[in-house]
């Protein structure tokens, strides 16, 4: 198998392993910090070597595995230019790729609901991040989250094929996967809406904060925690 979806029913977080079949190497997509043995487990289950880590975004509301997987597998991490982060080992903009064996995966700048924010594309599937979620979309109140970028991030991943299929860092609702179609159609915060609106809509949602926010954007912005749950304080002085 050369594709796993994996979910942490803690913070809802989808999590991604696409493999190349004949080299093996593979790539995981916004991985959970305490998650890190179950995706080492699947790696070997399907004989892969990680390549890449690659992250959507900061996120907000729960630390990355990145670290530990790092640490264990001596891979390399990716992520948006914009984010703001210094541990990165390649930093994406928009249209650029990585190789992985002979499959290649191409990020796409969707800034909007945090500044940094980057889908990332491979074959026929759009890995979304937060910034398109199944039937919504991530939310623009902290983080430099803004609703208009947002908005035409959206037209953005919009205007790939419609049989294109979404794969978000998140869902609340018990959906796995949707295509650019479903979206168009069925999508409430998009649908129907012009930019000012869409603006109004997001401005007025009144969303509490996650409840991790104030421990996941500090450990992000390092590329996670180690394994106790700790910042690598050598790092933060790096970073600073
Ligand atoms: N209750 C969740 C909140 C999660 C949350 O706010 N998620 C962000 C993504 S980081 C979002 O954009 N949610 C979209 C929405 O709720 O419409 C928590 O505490 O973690
Ligand atoms: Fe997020």
């Amino acid at each position: 198998m050369s594709f796993k979806q994996l979910f942490d029913p803690e913070t809802s977080t989808l999590t991604y392993l696409l493999m190349d079949p004949v080299s093996k190497q593979a790539v995981i997509i916004d991985p959970v910090f305490g998650q890190e043995q179950r995706d080492l487990a699947e790696l070997e289950t399907m004989g892969a070597t990680l390549a890449y880590i690659a992250e959507t975004h900061v996120h907000a509301d729960h630390v990355t595995g990145a670290r530990l997987l790092k640490e264990t597998t001596n891979c390399q991490f990716i992520s948006g230019e914009d984010t703001g982060i210094t541990c990165g080992d390649k930093l994406m903009g928009d249209g650029d790729s990585v190789q992985f064996g002979q499959e290649t995966l191409y990020s796409v700048k969707t800034p909007g609901h945090t500044t940094g924010c980057t889908a990332y594309r491979w074959r026929n599937r759009l890995f979304t991040g937060d910034t398109l979620l199944i039937g919504g979309c991530g939310r623009t109140d902290f983080q430099q989250g803004d609703a208009g970028e947002l908005f035409d991030s959206l037209q953005k991943l919009m205007a790939f094929p419609d049989e294109t299929l979404v794969y978000p860092a998140h869902d609340y609702k018990g959906y796995r996967v949707s295509n650019i179609a479903q979206e168009k159609l069925t999508n409430d915060r998009i649908k129907g809406h012009t930019r000012d609106s869409f603006i109004d809509n997001m401005n007025g949602l009144n969303l509490p904060n996650p409840a991790k926010i104030d421990v996941a954007v500090p450990a992000n912005l390092v590329c996670g925690n180690d394994d106790r749950g700790e910042l690598d304080t050598r790092v933060v002085e790096h970073a600073a």
